[in-house]
């Protein structure tokens, strides 16, 4: 089967959908549902349109791009991504998923070949945590793996509940609609820059992920007592960020101790109040991520955790809570996905890796409702979420071609 990847189209389509950010490039910032993910959005339309292909949008603005298949009522074969972007971070991260997979879609098109199965690209809406704190929002709700009523609950920064901030841009049809039916994907294969050294480090081209690590994030709210810098003496002091100080060093020594590589644990988010030089801080909110590829080990690092919260809450006379964000399984990639993906490989005659993600995606929650495998390629230096985050146009071709191939073949099973 002859595909031709158009690479100077995609490379140039990944540029231009870079310009859509709220920081100067080369960092992107792409927020949900902000005036640069919106336009993100309309010109993601504009080429699915341009390719002949069908579109639509649910409630939440989850977004199916659709090659017909000759059986359209089967299930069809899923590939897709995110295109939001958390601050200055980069262009690669999500948006070789779906515009790869838009590039699939149209390579196959081109090449003549009608598959069995209707081929379908799902760009996701905020895979990311930035706006509304929680991962994977659009993919939880498509899964059915959160009740509504909690995503109804979230908040950002400004107190905009999602209700009303999806409502400002248009998507106001009921959040139950967003449910996927059953048996709506045959098969779910998401194409991901690895966003880690490895396939770099053994000069490798194509990751094939069999399993998904298991996220676990929670906020933690600490108050103590403000009061002058230089009036206050030291005895007594309840301050909330030395609080905060021995807790986050706790996720080090947590992580560090399940003498597994594979457990990791980062404390990406620290907020004070009154944030003054000559002020004591009076409170203090921690954001904990803590991940590892086997669910029990990671909730042995986030019980340790909790146990330190409590002690180091007791011994500064600070008050402590903790709000849960998400604590989910990880996920095993299908056989018979994994099986296709590695025979595109001997086709292409490329090298490839089997390998676990240590980052979360959108395919977490799709291996709930349908067979699910990932695809990785290699990024320089394994750099991401940062403006120096980058992927070769021929690794992202080459990604892009693995993609097709194995979805075809998974479209005439
Ligand atoms: O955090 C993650 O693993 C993903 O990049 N959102
Ligand atoms: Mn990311
Ligand atoms: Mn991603």
């Amino acid at each position: 089967m002859n595909l031709q990847i158009d690479s100077s189209k995609l490379m140039a389509e990944l540029k231009h959908l870079s310009t859509f950010s709220d920081a100067p490039s080369p960092a992107v910032t792409r927020i949900l549902w902000t005036e640069q993910d919106m336009k993100a959005r309309a010109w993601l339309k504009g080429l699915a349109l341009e390719a002949g292909l069908h579109y639509r949008e649910d409630a939440l603005g989850n977004t199916f791009i659709r090659l017909k298949g000759s059986q359209p009522d089967l299930p069809a074969i899923g590939t897709g991504s995110h295109t939001d972007a958390i601050p200055f971070s980069g262009m690669y991260d999500g948006t070789v998923g779906v515009l790869g997979g838009l590039e699939a879609l149209r390579a196959i098109k081109r090449s003549g070949v009608k598959a069995k199965r209707s081929l379908e690209v799902l760009m996701f809406t905020a895979e990311e945590p930035t706006r509304f704190g929680l991962g994977c929002l659009g993919s939880r709700v498509l899964a059915g793996a959160i009740e509504l009523e909690k995503i109804r609950a979230l908040k950002d920064s400004d107190g905009i509940d999602v209700e009303t901030a999806r409502g400002k841009v248009g998507y106001t049809a009921p959040l139950e609609t967003v449910l996927l039916p059953k048996n709506y994907y045959a098969a779910f294969v998401e194409l991901h820059i690895e966003q880690a050294p490895l396939l770099e480090q053994e000069k490798l081209q194509i990751g094939v992920v069999n399993a998904i690590a298991a996220p676990a994030s929670f906020f933690v709210h600490l108050e103590g007592e403000g009061g002058h810098a230089g009036a206050r003496l030291m005895p007594g002091r309840r301050d909330a960020l030395l609080a905060a100080a021995e807790i986050a060093l706790a996720v080090e020594t947590a992580a560090l101790a399940t003498d597994a590589i594979d457990t990791v644990g980062t404390t990406g988010l620290l907020e004070i109040h009154p944030a003054a030089i000559n002020s004591i801080p009076s409170k203090a909110k921690m954001g904990i991520d803590i991940r590892d590829i086997d669910g029990s080990r990671r909730d042995q690092a986030v019980n340790q955790v909790l146990e330190t919260i409590k002690k180091v809450a007791a011994k500064r006379n600070v008050q402590a809570s903790i709000e849960l964000i998400n604590a989910d399984p990880p996920a095993q990639s299908d056989p018979r996905i994994l099986e296709a993906i590695r025979s595109s490989i001997a086709t292409m005659q490329i090298s490839s890796l089997e390998m676990v993600s240590r980052a979360y995606h959108d395919s977490l929650f799709m291996a709930r409702v349908c067979p699910m495998a990932m695809i990785f390629i290699p990024c320089r230096g394994g750099i991401s979420h940062r403006p120096d985050e980058f992927a070769a146009p021929q690794d992202i071709a080459r990604g892009v071609e693995v993609l097709a191939r194995t979805m075809l073949t998974l479209a005439e099973q």
